[in-house]
């Protein structure tokens, strides 16, 4: 990341009015919850997606599904937000018109101090009834499962509870969708944090800024597609770079 860069990144940050923050597994990755894609930590390195984040994959066997999330799960409650969550949490204190579109299903915007963020993915700590929807409680914590575990029936109907996850194949929250769409289209500027924007329809989400003409700016160590309609590319991590942005955008406020 260039000086330049940063310097950039920070005028149009501090011109903002309305902008957008959209983040993905990278935005976590420096709490320790690993991202999905990353040639040497992702999950999808370890785990087969089509066994774990499908709803045949939960049909066929509802044990080691449920078992894999709520490991999950335990993982994301040790796990604490990092700077880079603050800093964000920092431009929404700033700039009180910022949106947070995440595709996260952890917590730690909410815990790093962003309440309201839009989410595409839904959330670990959401389970539901697969059959009829019913909110379901998160479960007591128990130590973490080792390995499958039989999901908790539904008070209301005794179908298998499931994780409040979005999986592949499924649509997004419609609610959250419209949200994030409205917000993209109307934003003066989408920043960009930790995601390879490779999963529909989340990663429209950005495009639709671009194309109405806000400036889009990226944090992240590696190319995406996003790339080719970047106004700034801030190469580095988002706990890094992000508190940095925020110096820049801010410098007044340095030491608040
Ligand atoms: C750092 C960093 C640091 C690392 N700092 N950065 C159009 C084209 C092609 C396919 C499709 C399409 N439209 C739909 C599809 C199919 C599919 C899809 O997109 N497939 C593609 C993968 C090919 N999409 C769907 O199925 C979606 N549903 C749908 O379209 O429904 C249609 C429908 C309509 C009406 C009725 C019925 C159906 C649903 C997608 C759901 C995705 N779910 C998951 C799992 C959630 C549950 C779980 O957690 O298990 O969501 S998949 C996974 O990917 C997760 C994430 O939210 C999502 C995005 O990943 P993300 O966040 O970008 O992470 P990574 O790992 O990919 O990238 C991390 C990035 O961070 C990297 O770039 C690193 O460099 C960077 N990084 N360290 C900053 N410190
Ligand atoms: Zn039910």
């Amino acid at each position: 990341m260039t000086a330049e860069a940063l310097a950039e990144a920070g005028r149009l940050l501090a011109a903002a009015t309305r902008p957008v923050v959209f983040t993905g597994a990278g935005m976590s990755a420096e709490s320790g919850v690993p991202t999905f894609r990353d040639a040497r930590t992702g999950l999808w390195q370890r785990y087969d997606p089509s066994r774990l984040a499908t709803p045949a994959a939960f049909h066929a066997d509802p044990a080691l599904v449920w078992g894999w999330y709520e490991g999950r799960r335990h993982g994301v409650r040790r796990a604490e937000p990092n700077p880079g969550h603050r800093a964000v949490a920092a431009i929404q204190a700033r700039l009180p018109g910022t949106v947070v579109i995440t595709q996260n299903v952890d917590d730690l915007h909410e815990r790093g101090g962003v309440p309201g963020a839009v989410r595409l993915h839904g959330s670990l700590f959401a389970p539901r009834c697969s059959a009829c929807a019913h909110p379901a409680p998160v479960p007591d914590d128990a130590p973490p499962p080792e390995g499958p575990l039989d999901p908790p029936a539904c008070v209301r109907c005794a179908a298998p509870v499931r994780p409040g996850v979005v999986w592949f194949g499924e649509a997004l929250p419609e609610e959250a969708l419209g949200a994030a769409a409205e917000a993209a289209s109307r934003c003066d500027l989408l920043l960009t944090v930790g995601t390879s924007a490779l999963v529909h329809p989340a990663a429209e989400i950005p495009l639709v800024a671009a194309r109405l003409g806000a400036p889009v700016v990226q944090v992240n160590p590696e190319p995406t597609p996003l790339d080719a309609v970047c106004a700034v590319n801030l190469r580095g991590r988002a706990g890094d770079v992000l508190p940095a942005l925020v110096r820049v955008a801010w410098p007044a406020d340095a030491g608040d």
